[in-house]
């Protein structure tokens, strides 16, 4: 168990020593900590500086990252090894970025040049829709592109398309559509011209409920709206590893299928043909530059010593929190309007991966693993949330990331967004003592409650713009953090087993609600009343 190694038991005395210090004292004690803990890898400055650690803990966890073979593992995953032990794949979407002279070898064969093929398929097709020449079935150029997708087939690539809108065609609209839930596809397309309307469908297997029943209402909504099963072929588009069923769905494979592979995870796949929609809004050549941002960071992580390696330290601090602070969740804040989908993007990369209890032995953990993430993007969120960050009972670690210069200059509004981001991280690692207060002349009443304890830790991510090629070596950055806390918690971070069982329940409950009688239910209690008075609520 990773508890028991001298290097976790030296980080639990380490922890009893520093605890006591302020940011304030970390500060005075280290004339240069501002530099000391700021470190800049493909284009992104990181400040650790107001963090609750020090120049010891920094050694101490990489110690703890070096009994776990972090730097072997790390070879093994970037080489195509297996890791992914439960599923017997390999992890590759560090591929889908390689240059087009790599080599990465998947059972003896090179997998490089199929991505590549895939890329520049993918190009043609995104290129003919920018240029107009994707018609419809009546003969009008397409304009509406709905991606429909769930889970990692969504989350990607609505978040990059929403992020990176200010480089769209604006001649062109995209919509996403995710949910089950019939209301999703009838607001993203209430609007919408069928003889203007593509649909992508992206699934890695075809065979998702919640795609596939959004699909089969798509194709029916294109029947309906064009007057003919013959216009299929013309509006729909899927993203897939299973060609036997796209065909059977009426999509020409050979035309109209863009492949990826099973050593692609779906929460990592936003760099396969799942980025698309990207492609389409961006183009080509700024796809190529997301593309290249994601591979710097990639060449960064793999190459660069542990002390200096962004990934790393962002992963090192995220265990000093989540096993000796007992931190139980993790804010991403960044101060950017495009990335407003940021955080429940890395909602599912970080949780679907790391939310494991059972070490790669099969034996219950007995520490931590990964923490709850969430967030918002500022400056919406401190009028809401932050109260409880900045004097709520529960430590929660921050990162704060923001971009030098705006997409949209429009008058002050950037320096006063900025000036947010600086106060907050200043606020909430110094606080104001009651001393301060005193001396500001607030009543001795007050004082309690206008107290800010400080010591609440942040890190600030900035970079000049938010361009395709920062947002590639910014998810790529968080991709990796992941992976390093994997391995120092021993889990398996590449499957998601815990997605399994309700859907297998749900296909055993679906028949009971559509059941002409009353069906016999053996589930438990709770669930069969709620069952029967659904049935009885909905008549
Ligand atoms: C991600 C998960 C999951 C997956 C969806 C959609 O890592 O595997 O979120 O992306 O379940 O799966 P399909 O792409 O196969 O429809």
């Amino acid at each position: 168990m990773r508890s028991s190694l001298p290097e976790w038991k030296a980080l639990c005395a380490h922890f009893e020593t520093l605890t006591p210090c302020s940011l304030q004292e970390l500060f005075q004690n280290d004339a240069k900590r501002a530099s000391n803990f700021s470190f800049e890898a493909a284009g992104w400055f990181l400040d650790t500086s107001k963090n609750l650690w020090d120049a010891q803990t920094l050694e101490l966890l990489l110690a703890l990252l070096r009994a776990c073979d972090l730097e072997e593992e790390r070879e093994a995953f970037f080489s195509g090894e297996r890791i992914n032990r439960t599923e017997n794949r390999s992890v590759l979407h560090t591929a889908l970025r390689s240059r087009s002279d790599d080599r990465i070898e998947v059972d003896g064969e090179n997998i490089v040049p199929q991505v590549h093929a895939v890329l520049q398929q993918m190009e043609i097709f995104a290129e003919a829709v920018r240029a107009g020449q994707r018609l419809g079935y009546t003969g009008v150029p397409i304009r509406n592109i709905v991606n429909i997708g769930i889970g990692g087939s969504n989350l990607g690539p609505a978040m990059v398309t929403e992020a990176l809108a200010s480089y769209s065609d604006p001649k062109l609209c995209f919509r996403f559509i995710s949910n089950i839930d019939a209301t999703d596809f009838s607001q993203q397309t209430r609007d919408l011209n069928p003889a203007e309307t593509l649909f992508i469908v992206a699934s890695k297997t075809f065979t998702t409920q919640e795609t596939m029943t959004n699909a089969h209402t798509a194709r029916d909504w294109i029947i309906q709206g064009l007057g003919s099963t013959d216009a299929i072929g013309k509006h729909f588009a899927a993203l897939s590893t299973n060609s036997q069923a796209v065909k059977e769905f009426g999509i020409d494979p050979e035309q109209d299928m863009f492949e990826f592979w099973d050593w692609v995870g779906g929460r990592y796949s936003v760099c396969s043909a799942i980025g698309l929609p990207l492609m389409i809004s961006i183009g080509s050549s700024a796809f190529a530059q997301f593309l290249t941002g994601f591979r710097d960071m990639d060449t960064h992580f793999r190459e660069s010593p542990l002390e200096r390696n962004l990934p790393v330290l962002l992963a090192a601090m995220g265990i000093w929190y989540r096993n000796f602070f007992n931190a139980e969740s993790q804010a991403i804040l960044p101060y950017d309007q495009y990335l407003q989908r940021f955080p429940a993007y890395l909602q599912q990369t970080d949780m679907e991966s790391n939310g494991k209890s059972v070490n790669r032995q099969g034996q219950p953990v007995d520490y931590a693993t990964g923490p709850i993430i969430w967030g918002e993007p500022g400056t919406n969120g401190q009028h809401a949330f932050y109260q409880l960050i900045h004097q709520g009972t529960s430590l929660i670690p921050a990162d704060f990331i923001a971009f030098a210069r705006s997409r949209n200059p429009l008058g002050d509004h950037h320096d006063k967004l900025m000036a947010n981001f600086f106060s907050q991280t200043e606020a909430l690692a110094f606080g104001r003592s009651p001393a301060a207060l005193r001396t500001a002349g607030v009543p001795e009443e007050l004082i309690p409650f206008k107290t800010f304890s400080g010591g609440k830790p942040t890190n600030s991510l900035l970079a000049e713009e938010l361009t395709p090629h920062a947002l590639g070596a910014l998810i790529a950055l968080y991709e990796h953090k992941i992976f390093v806390q994997g391995v120092v918690w021993d889990i398996y971070s590449f499957d998601q087993w815990g997605v399994e069982l309700g859907k297998e329940l749900a296909h055993v409950i679906l028949p009971e609600l559509q059941a002409e009688k009353e069906p016999a239910l053996g589930h438990d209690a709770s669930t069969n009343a709620l069952i029967q008075r659904y049935r009885n609520f909905k008549g």
